[in-house]
Order: C-alpha cells, then sequence, then structure tokens
C-alpha cells in the first residue's frame, strides 16, 4: 500500500493546509492516492499579493543572470530527486514508467535550464535616430520589463511539462507567478515548492494553489484584478471562459487550446516509418495529447497496407501497469475521461465507422479492473462531417481516410475550426513541403512527430488558441515592451 500523498498549495514560500479537501485516485486501479488541500478565494488572493510583493521587491532587485541561476539549480534539484517525482507522476496520471522516468520528468526539468539559456541571450533592442521639427536630433530604443504577476491554468495531460512550461518562460523574463495545475494531477507541480524554496528563490516568486476551475480557484485566480496576464492550456471551452474573464481589467492572454490534428501518409513514403510515427502520435499518452493525430488521410494505392499495420501496431500495445517497464499504454487519466471517450467511442458507431480495431473497455485484471482503461481504437468510412470527425477526442483514437491526390489532402486536413499540429510522410521533399506550407497548423512535422526544440514557436491557429510559446516567442507575453525616446541635442539658436 503506497503511502497518501498530502497536496498543500504553496504561497509566499510556505506550505498551507486548507479546510477543504478532495481526494485523489490512481488512475489505473482507483486507489486514493492524494488529499488535495483546496485553495479559497482567500488563498488565491494570499499567493496573488505575495506575487505582486516579490514583483517589486526581492525578485526585481536581482540581476537576470542570478534568476537564471537560480532556475538552473531547480532543474537540476528535480532531477536530482527524480524518482519522487517518477513515483508522484504515475501516481496521479496513470502514465507509464518508460515515458514518465524518460521523457516527462526530465523534460519537466530541462525546460527551467532551457528558457533561463534562452532569454540570457543578450535582447537587441530596437533604435532609431529621429529628427526633431526644430532640428534637433532624438535617440528612441527599446526596452522590455517584465509583464508582472502571471496567473498559469495548466491541464493534466502532461502534468510536470505543463508546469514548467508556463513557470519558466515568466521566471526567465523576471515575472513572479501563481499557478493553478489541473486538479487531476497536482502532485508534482506542488512539489515544486521545495524545490523552488532549496534553490534560494526569494517567497512569493512562484506560489501554486490548487482547485477545480469554475466556481472554486481556477476562476478565483482569473477574475482577480492584481493578476496582470493569463497564461492557459486546456479545452477550447475553458479558453473561452479565461477570455472573458481577462477582458475585466484588459489582461492579456496566451491560449494553448484543443486540436483534432490530421496525418498526410503518401504514396512515395516509407510505409514503416510512416505506419510507426502515426501510431505514436495516435496512441502516446493513451492519446491524451495535444499534438496528438486524430485524422488520417491516406493515399488510396496504400491505404489498405496502411491500415493493416496499423492495426497490428495498436493491438500490439502493451496495456498493463504503469509501473512495469514493458507497459506501453496507461488508463485514461480518470473514469469521467474515460466515459467522455467511450461516449465518442459508441458515437462513432452511430455514425457509421468501420470499427478496425477497439471500441471499447478491455479486460484488465486484478486491482488494474477497477482504472479507467481504454481499448485502442481504429476507424475507417466516417463522413467527413461527423462529430467523430470535427471534435477533438482526446483519446486512443484514429479515423483513416483514403485521399486520391495532394489536392484533396490539403483540403480535407484543413477542413478544422482548429489548427494545432500536422504530420507530412513523403520521401519526396519538395511534394512534402508544398503540402506543410500549406496546412494551417502551428508546427507542421515532416516524416516525424513529436520532434521538439524548445527554441520553436509553439501554438495554434483558430480555435486551438492565441499567441505562441516556445523560444524567444515566449518574450512576447511575457514582457511589456517600452520605447523610451530621449532628446539629444539642445535646439539650434541656444
Ligand atoms: P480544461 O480546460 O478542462 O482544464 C484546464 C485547467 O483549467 C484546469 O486546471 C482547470 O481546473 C482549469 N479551469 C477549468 N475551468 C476554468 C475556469 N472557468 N476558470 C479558470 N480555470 C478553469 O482542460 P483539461 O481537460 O485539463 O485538458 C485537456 C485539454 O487541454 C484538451 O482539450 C487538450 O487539447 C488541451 N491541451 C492543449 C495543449 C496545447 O498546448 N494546445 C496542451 C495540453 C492540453
Ligand atoms: C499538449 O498536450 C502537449 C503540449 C506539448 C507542449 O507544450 C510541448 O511544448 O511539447
Amino acid at each position: 500500500m503506497t503511502e497518501v500523498r498530502q497536496v498543500k498549495n504553496f504561497i509566499d514560500g510556505e506550505y498551507r493546509v486548507s479546510s477543504s479537501t478532495f481526494e485523489l485516485p490512481d488512475p489505473a486501479t482507483s486507489q486514493l492516492v492524494a488529499i488535495v488541500h483546496e485553495a479559497s478565494a482567500d488563498d488565491v488572493d494570499d499567493a496573488v499579493t505575495a506575487a505582486r510583493r516579490a514583483l517589486n521587491g526581492p525578485w526585481a532587485r536581482m540581476s537576470m543572470a542570478d534568476r537564471h541561476e537560480l532556475m538552473r539549480k531547480a532543474c537540476d534539484l528535480i532531477l536530482s530527486r527524480k524518482d519522487e517525482f517518477v513515483a508522484a507522476e504515475i501516481a496521479d496520471s496513470g502514465h507509464p514508467i518508460s515515458a514518465v522516468s524518460n521523457i516527462e520528468i526530465p523534460r519537466g526539468a530541462q525546460q527551467l535550464r532551457a528558457f533561463a539559456d534562452i532569454a540570457s541571450g543578450h535582447y537587441e533592442p530596437e533604435t532609431f535616430e529621429t529628427q526633431t521639427p526644430d532640428g534637433r536630433q532624438a535617440h528612441n530604443y527599446t526596452q522590455r520589463v517584465p509583464k508582472g504577476v502571471i496567473a498559469a491554468i495548466c491541464p493534466w495531460n502532461l502534468p510536470l511539462i505543463m508546469a514548467t512550461w508556463k513557470l519558466a518562460p515568466a521566471l526567465a523574463w523576471g515575472n513572479t507567478v501563481v499557478l493553478k495545475p489541473s486538479e487531476e494531477t497536482p502532485s508534482t507541480a506542488s512539489m515544486l515548492g521545495k524545490i523552488f524554496n532549496e534553490a534560494g528563490f526569494p517567497a512569493g516568486v512562484i506560489n501554486i494553489v490548487n482547485g477545480f476551475g469554475m466556481d472554486s480557484t481556477g476562476e478565483f485566480l482569473t477574475r482577480h484584478p492584481d493578476v496582470d496576464a493569463i497564461n492557459f492550456t486546456g479545452e477550447t471551452v475553458t479558453g473561452t471562459a479565461i477570455m472573458q474573464a481577462a477582458a475585466v481589467g484588459i489582461r492579456d492572454v496566451s491560449l494553448e487550446l484543443g486540436g483534432k490534428n490530421a496525418a498526410i501518409i503518401l504514396d512515395d513514403c516509407n510505409l514503416d516509418a510512416a505506419v510507426a510515427g502515426t501510431a505514436a502520435s495516435v496512441f502516446y499518452n493513451c492519446g491524451q495529447i495535444c499534438l496528438g493525430t486524430e485524422r488520417v488521410y491516406v493515399s488510396r494505392s496504400i491505404f489498405d497496407e496502411f491500415v493493416a499495420q496499423l492495426k497490428r501496431r495498436a493491438e500490439g500495445q502493451i496495456l498493463g501497469d504503469p509501473r512495469l517497464p514493458d507497459t506501453t499504454m496507461g488508463p485514461l487519466v480518470s473514469h469521467e475521461h474515460r466515459e467522455k471517450v467511450l461516449q465518442c467511442y459508441r458515437r462513432a458507431a452511430t455514425e457509421g465507422a468501420e470499427v478496425i480495431t477497439g471500441g471499447g473497455v478491455p479486460e484488465m485484471e486484478d486491482d488494474l479492473a477497477r482504472g479507467a482503461w481504454i481499448q485502442p481504437t481504429i476507424w475507417t468510412g466516417l463522413p467527413e462531417n461527423s462529430r467523430s470527425v470535427r471534435e477533438e477526442i482526446f483519446g486512443p483514437c484514429c479515423h483513416v481516410v483514403p485521399i486520391d491526390d495532394d489536392e484533396a489532402a490539403i483540403e480535407l486536413a484543413n477542413d478544422t475550426r482548429y489548427g494545432l499540429a500536422a504530420t507530412v510522410w513523403s520521401a519526396d521533399t519538395k511534394r512534402a513541403r508544398t503540402l506543410a506550407e500549406r496546412l494551417n497548423a502551428g508546427v507542421c512535422w515532416i516524416n516525424g512527430w513529436m520532434i521538439r526544440d524548445l527554441r520553436t514557436p509553439f501554438g495554434g491557429f483558430g480555435e486551438s488558441g492565441i499567441g505562441r510559446e516556445g523560444g524567444a516567442h515566449a518574450m512576447e507575453f511575457h514582457t511589456e515592451l517600452k520605447n523610451i525616446c530621449q532628446v539629444l541635442d539642445p535646439p539650434a539658436d541656444s
């Protein structure tokens, strides 16, 4: 029996309990893994006040280089406690240890170092020499200053990665933060409080509050008048509510929202690589990744072979105890989310899908029988205007469609309200680039998926969001840009 963790709020450098708590089950077994302390409106107010105090106090007085050094220390401290982070992430999310240990915790830590490095690259101000009407000379130059107190609201699908993806750029450009992790997966974010204290961050620079969204911590935070800007990742419908909250007080928003991403598989591709890459993009994290593929368009001449091979990949997934190294697919994050995905599976059947594989709940044994398990699923034959093809499902499933030419592929792939990610698989560089350049998506991979260089821009078209995170692009949201205009010469006749 594992120990039941207490997930407390971290406010002004100290952990704080709350009179209101809720329970967190392990998604793989439904066993209780943590008690979470829900932050009240007063707790959120204290967190925002502490962030404001730190912003104007010790944090403002530190040099950029010193702030970045603390971020690098925090990265190293997380890595030195990797096993604790791995255990907590698995307990909350059900992700398999292979992914958590090799990808999610290391990247979660390294984002702190990466943004320290990115932001410490010299910022080149714009400069203009201007003639004044009375014949004098003026020197204009730009300056970037921190935006202020940032509210960061995270989803449950990649808990530590999402937390530091928000924290790192905010800190790197001199802001202070109140972070709300998802109520489903708050443990690793909460553990960061201790790490930041040990690294030497002044109290109040980072505050972490737990709770739900509407009428709870999330709303208390986004409606707080002393928050300067809101950085949100989650569902498009929540993004709409957050944008409405941000309208009061004219606060800036960065929104990373849902997707219904397309893959285009062309007849000249390396089929084995295309199948392997598409399988990863459909089934990784049990399909719970915004960059995952849910629509697949395949040249007709290779369609049958592609579907047969993708089916083998789906049926080859090893569903099992997430703590075992051979497991490739864990459960969904919760029974509630499984119910949503199962409803989508049932709806696909009524909308006319041919189920190539999956479509239901797998038989699991012993403790795992009580987990939120779901079968990897492939469909063909759905109408393009069906809800199954148009709406994000966020489960391990995709719809595969034959296409007759590149023009049809582009037209179908771009026929979506979203536009987060896409893939193109082809051996012909020019053909692949032509398609990639016409796809309406924030990131398009050619012959690959999920190759992430943190210096690149990240964000979506349409209902997939507003703004770009990643690299120096994150500076736009996290700073205010000023122009300073200094008149240099005395008037000509003085
Ligand atoms: P969600 O929108 O339900 O919740 C996200 C966060 O918002 C949670 O912390 C929640 O408590 C909070 N919240 C909910 N309502 C709120 C409100 N009214 N005010 C303030 N906060 C509120 O999303 P989720 O279910 O946690 O995550 C899955 C979704 O996130 C999917 O749609 C997925 O595509 C999207 N996502 C997008 C990206 C991206 O980068 N584009 C990355 C990860 C996940
Ligand atoms: C969403 O589910 C995935 C988000 C991934 C990133 O933010 C990233 O930077 O790779």
